[in-house]
């Protein structure tokens, strides 16, 4: 998915860290610490999300990359303690236990979750304990690509790049239609609501659908929206499969645990319709630089065609199932016994949609970063900033082939 940027992540949920480093930004890079700590702060939140939250305090320790508060091209790694891992130093030790070790200090698990890495992980890497599984493939994993997707954010700013979000479905609730187009800089209002919501009647039935979910020992999903603003036409490529950008953006979202489904645009929407209802119809209007001096008299396209941007607005939405830890568990299996048994009980989160929004955010982030570094290229910001100008001033001055 990424290319010239390289993201490698690592960290277990009650390890003693996890780990992010990203390589290939340019350097001259105006980074502040705080942008990275605000995001990954705004990933701990949301109404729904369990104990967890309350122990963890993420901040994001640059360990490399950044000096005097700018890149230098060279790879920024970036360590994020688990404040937990303190709880679980017997369980999550380097050492081999000793032969007498007791399975519950260890904290073994033999009851792998429905919905959850744990069965098909065992049975894949021939492990007898889930949580050689689970303990990677939780999304705890999420606050490392939320670092990382924070210097992609700040990157993207310098272009005149905002990438917002907001949650639009928890579990049967339905946010009302937004009536404006949502303007950049949205996500600010969305953070102001426990569930990231922006229409406050869906938000408090939203809480409420949340709150009965944990009555009942049960977790719900949801559906999150994704809007990346000031993006010029002619990212991305119709020439190849490969280089498609719908692809790119709905295998970015996939990537994140969970999720089930996403959209782009209008989606599955365009399945039952004609195409004169679908296809959104050209004007000229030579003000809009960044669309090549023609406008859209409405974004059904979501922001591409032909796997290419259109300067239009990127909207894409995804859909992520009911968390898999349940408080009252589903039917699994003794792996050890084969008998029928009920699934585990780990502590989890009830409902982590607005979290999950926030990780949207950081892996389109991510995404359009390094399709822009594809494009306009560059080792410095100064050498891509001639060359992302020279680009936009030919899209405002000049007829195509001319
Ligand atoms: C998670 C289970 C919970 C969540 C965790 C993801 O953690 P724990 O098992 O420690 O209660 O809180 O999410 C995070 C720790 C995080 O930072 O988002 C899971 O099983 O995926």
């Amino acid at each position: 998915m990424l290319r010239r940027l390289r993201l490698t992540t690592a960290g277990e949920s009650h390890g003693p860290a996890v780990i992010a480093i990203l390589e290939g930004l340019p350097a001259g890079l105006g980074v502040e610490l705080e942008t990275l700590r605000r995001d990954l702060a705004r990933r701990q939140g949301g109404h729904g999300r369990g104990g967890r939250m309350r122990i963890e305090q993420d901040l994001g320790e640059v360990m490399s990359g950044i000096r005097l508060g700018e890149t230098i091209a060279s790879p920024v790694a970036i360590r994020i303690p688990n404040k937990d891992h303190g709880n679980w130093s017997e369980a999550m030790a380097l050492e081999a236990p000793e032969p007498d070790a007791d399975d519950r200090a260890l904290r073994r698990v033999h009851l792998p979750r429905p919905g959850h890495a744990d069965l098909a992980g065992m049975l894949k890497y021939d492990r007898g304990d889930a949580r050689d599984i689970l303990e990677r493939a939780s999304a705890r994993e999420t606050a490392a690509r939320v670092a990382a997707g924070a210097l992609a954010r700040s990157f993207l700013a310098e272009w005149g790049v905002e990438v917002d979000s907001h949650v639009v479905r928890i579990g049967p609730v339905e946010a009302r239609p937004e009536p404006d187009q949502l303007q950049p800089g949205f996500r600010a209002e969305a953070d102001k609501d426990p569930v990231r919501c922006l229409d406050s009647v869906g938000s408090r039935a939203m809480v409420q659908a949340i709150d009965d979910a944990r009555r009942a020992g049960d977790s719900l999903g949801g559906v999150f929206e994704i809007v990346a603003s000031g993006l010029p036409v002619g990212l991305g490529s119709h020439v190849s499969w490969e280089t498609r950008l719908g692809g790119r953006v709905a295998g970015a979202i996939m990537s994140i645990h969970a999720m089930k489904g996403v959209e782009i645009g209008m989606g599955f929407g365009v399945a039952s319709v004609r195409g004169s209802a679908v296809h959104d119809e050209f004007d000229l209007d030579r003000t809009k630089t960044r669309t090549g001096g023609y406008s859209r008299r409405r974004n059904n396209a979501g922001g591409l065609e032909g796997g290419m941007t259109t300067g239009e607005p990127l909207i894409a939405r995804a859909a992520m199932k009911p968390l898999s830890s349940l408080r009252r568990p589903l039917a699994s299996v003794n792996t050890r016994t084969g008998e029928p048994a009920k699934a585990i009980q780990e502590r989890s989160d009830v409902c982590a949609v607005p979290a999950a929004a926030v990780v949207g955010e950081a892996v389109l982030c991510l995404l359009l970063a390094d399709v822009w570094i594809e494009k306009f290229g560059g080792d410095s910001m100064g050498e891509m900033r001639c060359n992302v100008d020279s680009y936009l001033q030919r899209l405002a001055t000049s007829i195509p082939g001319k």
